[in-house]
């Protein structure tokens, strides 16, 4: 198909713009954010732990305490047909609270302690009930680190039933650690978190190659933080050398919508900026597009 249109077309109006590999330019600042704690170690919430405790405790904690999970690990006792199992705890939440399909994160921070040398590579799982078993999700907290404070952060449309979750658990698989190990988490600020102002949350040239006679480079824009039926005036721009090519302007509302950004006459060779922006924000999020010029560029017409 690309060799088919290269053939027909006028060399020299030929021109590729190659969306580059590298990601979005990383935020300096978070936008605002409104939060649900639904576990600090001082917020009250009520674990139920099996072959392991879970309790508030100020040893390491953000702030305050933190809720304290402690394993020894036993490759002979617990449930009788499991020795090696899954000391585990979970905490049920509140009905009313229940309905995360307006939450963009689940959020929490995590030290961990370990008799061992470090941990292993499977240390500590997280399991969100949606609304049961049979509908959760789990994640493999690989990224601990024994002595350190690390931050987690899992988007909501990850979970398979976001309107009903009924239970947030924290466990360890025995068969991951040596008998006799001591493991000590400490999880503090479990909670949702939401945009609180209309966000762009992924900014995303579709384009991988254009050429100059199908002058439109289309931009993926995902948005939140908006009520349902809510947009947000959104402006996306080609900008080289802090100078804008092209632009244009589009009221979004939460999710992905393709914008078509004209480049017509625009797109020389050279290094671009794809930049987007929440009209009234000053927020920017970038993206860089290179121009590359067709090795048949300067041919006869
Ligand atoms: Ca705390």
């Amino acid at each position: 198909m690309m060799i088919a249109d290269r053939a027909l077309l006028p060399a020299a109006l030929l021109a590729l713009l190659v969306a580059a590999i590298a990601p979005a330019a990383a935020q300096t600042d978070e936008p605002p954010m409104e939060e649900l704690m639904i576990a600090d170690g001082d917020s009250g919430s009520v674990w139920t732990p099996a072959e392991a405790t879970m309790e508030p405790d100020d040893v390491h904690a953000r702030a305050g305490r933190a809720m304290h999970f402690h394993i020894d690990v036993n490759h002979s006792t617990g449930q009788p047909d499991y020795p090696i199992g899954w000391p585990r705890a979970y905490t049920t939440i509140p009905e009313g609270q229940r309905d995360w399909t307006d939450w963009d994160f689940i959020d929490f921070w995590l030290y961990s302690e370990t008799s061992r040398e470090s941990l292993p590579g499977s240390p500590l799982g997280l399991i969100v009930r949606c609304p049961d078993r049979a509908n959760s999700y789990t994640a493999n907290l690989g990224a601990a680190r024994k002595g350190e404070w690390v931050h987690f952060r899992f988007p909501i449309s990850a979970l398979p039933s976001a309107a009903d979750c009924t239970a947030v658990q924290f466990f360890i698989s025995e068969s991951n650690y040596l008998d006799g190990d001591v493991v000590d988490f400490w999880i503090d600020d479990l909670k949702l978190l939401r945009y609180a102002e209309p966000t762009i949350i992924r900014l995303q040239p579709l384009n991988q190659v254009l050429y100059a006679d199908q002058p439109v480079l289309r931009v993926a824009v995902e948005m939140t933080g908006l009520e349902d039926a809510a947009t947000a005036q959104v402006e996306v721009a080609l900008v080289r050398d802090d100078e804008t090519v092209q632009q244009a302007s589009a009221p979004l509302a939460a999710g992905v919508t393709t914008i078509p950004l004209s480049v017509e006459g625009g797109a020389t060779a050279g290094e671009y900026q794809v930049q987007a922006r929440v009209v009234g924000s000053d927020r920017t999020v970038t993206k860089t597009v290179r121009v590359v010029s067709s090795p048949w560029e300067g041919e006869a017409r």
